[in-house]
């Protein structure tokens, strides 16, 4: 604890191609006192930081060397099993889902090698991404065993001094979970509500952030946890976001706390103020379940001043608003979840989770879309317990509403919080560039791993 930050290793594009290998296999690993032996990438967590342009392309060769798997599949594949398979997902990324691009249908067998293909159209969005894996039955075990990484997209707000010259950091937080071995290896270990053991970032337990007084840094947070929401408080500091899932916004918003699903991304500023200590913290939140709380890491104020200014205003975001009158067609989606009375407490065994009342299906189309088309869709979350992140795969989207509220700055994003109770989530989104099949589901990895998934595809008329 108190040790300073530590960024991933970066890997960076040459000549337009960002050419790496990827190995998954068991490593040790000490954080916070604790030695884990957990399912990593290139033997730590987070995995590299990839940075790369619109335009480029991402060449990974994915050495799968985690051992055979011993179980057979399971009649109901919402049952998580052979946690030994592999893939590969590059969220946010508006990418082809086909072949061996970002298609998440792929099955990479353990003690095999895959090569992976994704272009970036050259009219990217700029921003902070991710990847991780999606495999079916192993995605939450390997996710929570902290198989993370991010993605930069490079050259955004490159027009704006402030932020231009503002020092980054990548900040990948993770819930750390594990067994009395240091290991994961049954979903017991992961499943209750309250399997976390405490926060990190950077696969580090509260690391110190040193910054002068004055000073602005440009704070690129990943919420890469497994399962859970975080409310980020930033003792005696506002936080002032400038994008959201790697899209930028077109006006700064400054927030008290920010409140962070799994697998969303928030570019904030931040500036310092006055010599002292300050504590990063994930603050109360209820989803359903109390999210996990405590510290996440210690700012250190301290130095020579800094004359330093946050923007005074941003550049009008990338993306064109989608207006009411473009829709050619309309969708709902409902999450919903059966559970024991004692809920949180239950084991996982006694839940069941859905997508317009059924598990997933690879086999099954449940949504085809034409190319071409833009549509408008409501998500419905009739589940009384427990907060759902909607996210999907391939575009990104624009919420227009939240709870019938209409937003006054509609949001671009790819992962969304939708409420208990009957929480509803409005938003629209093109699909102009990509046929194929790909996913949507729930970000809780619990969730989508016993079946809160479904197909989409997108087809040429
Ligand atoms: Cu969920």
């Amino acid at each position: 604890m108190d040790q300073p930050l530590v960024e991933p290793e970066v890997r960076r594009s040459v000549d337009g191609v960002l050419s790496t290998s990827l190995r998954a296999a068991y490593a040790y690993r000490h954080i916070g006192g604790v030695k884990l032996y957990v399912r990593s990438y290139e033997g730590g967590s987070p995995g590299p930081t990839l940075r790369m342009k619109p335009g480029e392309t991402l060449r990974i060769k994915l050495i799968n060397d985690l051992p055979p798997n011993r179980d057979w599949l399971p009649a109901d594949i919402s049952r998580p099993h052979q946690f030994n398979n592999t893939n590969f997902h590059f969220q946010g990324s508006h990418v082809s889902p086909s072949g061996i691009a970002d298609n998440v249908m792929r099955s990479m067998a353990p003690g095999h090698t895959y090569d992976i293909e994704i272009k970036l159209p050259e009219d990217h969005t700029k921003g902070t991404y991710w990847y991780h894996p999606h495999h079916h039955g192993s995605a939450d075990i390997q996710l929570s065993s902290g198989m993370v990484g991010a993605v930069i997209i490079e050259g955004d707000f490159a027009d704006v001094p402030q932020i231009a010259s503002a020092r980054e950091r990548m900040l990948v937080l993770t819930q750390v979970v594990h067994d009395a071995n240091g290991m994961i290896e049954d979903f017991e270990t992961v499943f209750p509500e309250t399997a976390t053991r405490f926060l990190a970032i950077n696969g580090q337990r509260r690391p110190k952030i040193e910054m002068r007084p004055g000073e602005v840094q440009r704070w690129r947070v990943l919420n890469a946890a497994y399962q859970d929401d975080m409310l980020l408080d930033l003792q005696k500091h506002d936080l002032h976001a400038i994008a959201y899932d790697g899209i930028q916004l077109g006006a700064m918003q400054s927030l008290k706390q920010l409140l962070i699903a799994p697998g969303q991304r928030a570019d904030l500023l931040v500036q310092a103020g006055s010599a002292g200590s300050y504590a990063l913290t994930a603050a109360p939140y209820d989803q359903g379940h109390p999210s996990p709380v405590g510290p996440l890491a210690t700012l250190v104020v301290s130095g020579t001043p800094m004359d330093m200014k946050l923007p005074s205003q941003l550049p009008p975001a990338p993306l064109k608003s989608i207006k009411a009158s473009e829709v050619t067609n309309r969708r709902t989606v409902t999450f919903s979840a059966t559970a024991p009375e004692a809920d949180a407490a239950g084991h996982w065994r006694e839940f069941s989770f859905f997508v317009d009342g059924k598990t997933f299906d690879p086999n099954r189309v449940d949504h085809r879309v034409k190319l071409g088309a833009v549509e408008e869709w409501t998500i419905i979350n009739t589940h009384v317990h427990d907060d759902h992140v909607f996210h999907i795969h391939t575009n990104p989207f624009q919420v227009v509403s939240v709870n019938g509220k209409v937003l006054d700055v509609p949001e671009w994003r790819d992962s969304v919080i939708v409420e208990r109770k009957g929480g509803q989530v409005v938003f629209r989104s093109r699909f102009l560039d990509y046929t194929g099949v790909y996913m949507l589901h729930c970000h809780m990895m619990n969730h989508e791993e016993m079946g809160m998934m479904q197909t989409v595809e997108v087809f040429k008329p």
